[in-house]
């Protein structure tokens, strides 16, 4: 047997939960593709020296991001909203240079978050690999290179762009397994005042909330205050800020900057100190969380059963990615969850990975619309009730399995 080690550490990992056989998370595909589909074991360990919570095993990063990336990042108004917020924090954070600022995004996607900063005439750079998503954020006039991050990269970026006064990143920093290889580039990258923001799903929030379904093929790292601090300390770089924030259902934004460069918020200092109270360095703490995943796990398929024995009509609303793990470790097929609604043209007239649920345009569902939906985009909840009204009113009812499964309305 394989022995599998640490990331950052290399020491052996110790198996915290076992998901069994997954598809690739944002794997959308035709029938004419089922019978070659991928699937891998989706286990996850941890390492009490690095703290870091991870994959086992996760596929290969050109698997799963190429010219047919099925997450767009602007279908969602909240998150437009967001970004925009996001980067004029950075204007507005006295770490920009006063004459000509650089910046650059990792994964910048369809350039959601660095159109704010190229309508604003300011250099930027963003850096993503699923050519698809790059073609939309050049043609938004974002300046988007379609390659993956690597310390090399960075060294050519420093060399024809110049360092950076910010380097950015969102849900970017826990998809990528050669993290070490990425934060020698951001060193490489940042000038000796410059600064890296980046946010990701929360662990601390995770863990409170069992929102097991962040965990997938693509998120191989679950992030804490305390991993980030170790990971960056190894490599002369310290926190010098975190800013929780609510989207994707808890992230935390991380501030980092070289060691000694900028005075470090005393918010650092109380997070940590609570994290080490949950018990986020330890191994003890994820198997409790395990028996959590476990009940969840048996609630939702209870739930789904007797709402089928009664005869309700059950859809899904939100083809997520989180959605794969939760209809593959339930095994919730098409006799389930008769449709999943979501408004991305490349999911739609597909079908979910592993489960194989019919994805139908948005249209679907207000046309024919469910006794029940379920929630699979639970963290966009805010954006989707304001829109639901009509749905609300017709005895429509939502479910959802965060923080614990439940039906409602
Ligand atoms: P959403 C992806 O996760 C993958 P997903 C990735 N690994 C990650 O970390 C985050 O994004 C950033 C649809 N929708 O945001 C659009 C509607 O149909 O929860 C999307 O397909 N109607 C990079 O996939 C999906 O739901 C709506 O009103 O879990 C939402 O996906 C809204 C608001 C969304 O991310
Ligand atoms: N920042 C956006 C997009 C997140 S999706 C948002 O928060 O909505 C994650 C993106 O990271 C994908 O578009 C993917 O192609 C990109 N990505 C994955 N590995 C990468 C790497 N090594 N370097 C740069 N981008 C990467």
């Amino acid at each position: 047997m394989t022995e599998h080690r640490c990331r950052i550490s290399g020491a052996p990992l110790t198996k915290v939960l076992d998901f069994g056989r997954q598809p690739l998370g944002n794997g959308f595909l035709s029938p004419e593709q089922f019978a070659s589909e991928y699937f891998y074991p989706m286990e996850l360990g941890f390492a009490e020296e690095s703290m870091m919570l991870q994959l086992i095993e996760q596929p290969a990063p050109e698997q799963m991001f190429h010219e047919h990336y099925a997450f767009y990042s602007s279908t969602s108004r909240f998150m437009e909203r967001h970004f925009a917020e996001f980067a004029r924090q950075v204007m507005d954070s006295g770490f920009l240079a006063t004459t000509d600022p650089f910046v650059v995004e990792l994964g910048c996607n369809d350039g959601i978050m660095l159109k704010n900063f190229a309508q604003a005439g300011m250099r930027h750079l963003g850096i993503e690999p699923s050519r698809n998503v790059a073609e939309v954020a050049n043609s938004k006039g974002v300046r988007t290179l379609s390659e993956f991050f690597t310390e090399d990269l960075a060294a050519q970026i420093a060399k024809t762009d110049g360092q950076a006064d910010a380097f950015l990143a969102a849900n970017v920093m826990c998809h990528i397994p050669t993290i070490v290889d990425v934060v020698k580039g951001i060193r490489a990258l940042l000038k000796p005042t410059g600064v890296a923001m980046f946010e990701d799903p929360y662990l601390g929030d995770v863990i409170e909330k069992t929102s097991y379904d962040q965990i997938y093929d693509e998120h191989v790292f679950l992030f804490s205050a305390l991993s980030i601090q170790h990971l960056f300390g190894e490599q002369g770089m310290e926190l010098i800020d975190l800013q929780p924030q609510t989207t994707h259902g808890g992230s935390m934004r991380y501030v980092l900057a070289h060691k000694g460069a900028h005075p470090v918020s005393e918010r650092v200092t109380r997070i940590l100190d609570r994290e080490c109270a949950m018990g986020l360095d330890r191994v003890a703490t994820f198997d409790e969380f395990r028996k959590h995943v476990e009940r969840s796990r048996s609630k939702l398929i209870a739930l789904l059963a007797d709402l089928k024995t009664r005869g309700k009509r059950v859809a899904g609303y939100g083809a997520t990615s989180k959605s794969t793990t939760i209809l593959n470790y339930c095994g919730i097929g098409p006799d389930l969850i008769e449709y999943i609604s979501d408004t991305t043209p490349i999911k739609q007239g597909k079908f979910t990975p592993g489960m194989h649920i019919p994805v139908k345009p948005y249209e679907a569902f207000t046309a024919n619309p469910p006794d029940y939906a379920v929630l699979f985009a639970w963290n966009h909840a805010e954006e989707i009730m304001a829109k639901e009204k009509a749905y609300m009113a017709s005895g429509g009812k939502w479910i959802v399995h965060v923080p614990k499964v439940q039906v409602l309305g």
